[in-house]
């Protein structure tokens, strides 16, 4: 397994909208296993391709334990509403409030290509939006109103010297993240 680098908020892939996959070929279950690994390593609970600059449709989560690889994955049921602070590995240090869904039903095909359905409340929930969001070239900060964007901007137009050329290197135990570690 390998750790991968993080695209951050101005790199032109993370606007890019994904392409299906066709094949769930040992390429792509790597790629899966590569991104469990960096997602774990920087203490996210979500992972999705364009964030380690890939253009497949397939993210990663692990939200307390519900783990999911989800390949070519869409929202087949959606309900109810909820308010809660998001971040997003690809703007670190930045964090809001967004609404979304509190309710939804999600397919994908797995590690193997074999078809499943979640269904996801509260965190989970968040989680998965975000993550499909991110394989549609949506971030969380497009949810925001044009004055807590900006003020969201601001903050970022500060940090993103942090990240040059838009790459974030992932050193394991270094997040400041209270996301535990995989259980071993
Ligand atoms: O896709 C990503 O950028 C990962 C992101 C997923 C996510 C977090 C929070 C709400 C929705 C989606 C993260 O893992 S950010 C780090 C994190 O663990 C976290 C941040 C704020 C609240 C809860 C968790
Ligand atoms: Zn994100």
């Amino acid at each position: 397994m390998a750790l991968l680098e993080i695209r951050v908020l101005g790199d032109p892939v993370l606007r890019e909208e994904t392409r299906p996959v066709e094949a769930v070929t040992d390429e792509v279950r790597q790629l899966v296993d590569d991104m469990f690994e960096t997602m774990y390593a920087a203490k996210g609970i979500g992972l999705a391709a364009p964030q380690v600059g890939r253009t497949e449709r397939i993210a990663v989560v692990d939200v307390d334990g519900a783990r999911y690889a989800l390949v070519n994955p869409e929202i087949v049921a959606a309900d109810g509403k909820r308010r809660g602070e998001e971040g997003c590995l690809s703007i670190p240090d930045i964090y809001a409030d967004v609404e979304r869904n509190a309710h939804v039903v999600v397919r994908a095909l797995d590690r193997d290509g074999k078809s499943f359905e979640v269904d996801a409340a509260d965190l989970l929930a968040v989680c998965l939006q975000h993550e499909i969001d991110h394989l549609h070239g949506k971030l969380f900060v497009d949810y925001l109103s044009v004055l807590k964007r900006r003020a969201a901007m601001a903050k970022w137009a500060k940090e993103k010297d942090r990240y040059p050329g838009y790459v974030r290197t992932i050193v394991p135990g270094e997040s400041d993240s209270e996301h535990p570690e995989e259980e071993l």
